[in-house]
């Protein structure tokens, strides 16, 4: 009889542990975490098989919740440690996820890296465009005039666009999601995580404790589809929805297909075997050790 035959159908249930978030009460990361149960239930993702990383923040905290292999670890350091689990283990789905504090300032150079190699796994950004659990600085994504705990007077900085950068520096894969549209943040989710590449999800997901609740409401306000015309194929066409300030479009921006790092390897791997029939990566390794 097959594994798929003896298994039990998983429920969003199934993934939660017994922790109970400690998130504000309305806080927005409640929406990806029950949006990240249903499309881990729709692709009937086997949680000894899965692994999500994050780094530090109250985004951060995610993993916890979820009853995969997780790791909690450095701020900024979601995505190496991702690189790391998916190098050793191709078989795994990785899942990272984290602040837009932790991904675009501290992480930033990781998040340009992982995106150019095609890293195969995704990248679930909660973006509250403010520093959360060091009570709301500003953040690369908080928007240029903005006041905050550290911009008392304005931000003087232009704000990043998460899915600008991740188109620009090579994803392969860039949606847009705003948590308080679970049925829309679930279909983007289960999208990103079929993507063979780096798929980079970019969830608008309010502060409303340092943000306050307008965040929310003004989200709601501004949020607009794709157009179904959109051609996800073209890195121009993706890129005329970033840099909105008065929308927030949603839905699945930019889509290609282009080998992943672990691709890309297997042919470093072929070519320094070839014309070496009987050497294995160890022999190969060897020959570059001094012989004193
Ligand atoms: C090396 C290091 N620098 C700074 C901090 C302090 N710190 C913890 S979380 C955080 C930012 C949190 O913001 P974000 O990543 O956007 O996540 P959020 O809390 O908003 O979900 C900072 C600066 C730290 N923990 N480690
Ligand atoms: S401080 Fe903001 S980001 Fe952190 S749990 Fe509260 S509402 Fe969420």
């Amino acid at each position: 009889m097959s594994e798929a035959a003896t298994l039990p159908e998983f429920k969003p249930s199934d993934y939660k542990t017994d922790l109970k978030p400690v998130w504000c009460a309305g806080c927005g990361d409640f929406g990806v975490l029950t949006g990240l149960y249903r499309a881990l239930t729709e692709l009937q993702v086997k949680p000894w098989e899965t692994v999500v990383v994050s780094g530090i923040g109250c985004s951060s905290r995610l993993p916890g919740y979820v009853d995969t292999f997780g790791v909690n670890s450095l701020h900024g350091r979601a995505l190496p440690l991702a690189a790391g689990v998916k190098v050793a283990r191709p078989d795994l789905t990785v899942i990272a996820v984290g602040g837009d504090g932790d991904g675009l300032a501290i992480g930033g150079n990781h998040f340009l890296h992982a995106a150019r190699r095609n890293l195969d796994v995704s990248y679930i950004l909660m973006d509250n465009e403010i520093y959360g659990l060091t009570k709301g600085q500003a953040a690369p994504t908080t928007p240029a005039g903005d006041k905050t705990k550290s911009t008392h007077y304005g931000n003087p900085e232009p704000a990043v666009d998460p899915c600008e950068l991740a188109i620009s520096v090579g994803a392969t894969w860039v949606g847009r999601a705003f948590s308080g549209d679970l049925k829309g943040t679930v279909e983007l989710m289960v999208k990103a995580l079929r993507h063979k590449g780096f798929a980079f999800l970019n969830v608008m997901s309010p502060c409303v404790t340092w943000r306050g609740d307008d965040q929310f409401k003004s989200l709601k306000a501004k949020q607009r589809q794709l157009p179904e015309n959109h051609d996800a194929s073209s890195r121009a066409a993706a890129l005329v929805y970033t840099r909105e300030s008065e929308i927030v479009t949603t839905g699945v921006l930019f889509d290609v297909s282009e080998p992943t790092l672990l691709d890309r390897l297997a042919t470093v791997k072929v070519n320094a075997l070839a014309g070496k029939p009987q050497s294995t990566v160890a022999d190969i390794i060897k020959s570059f050790q001094p012989s004193f």
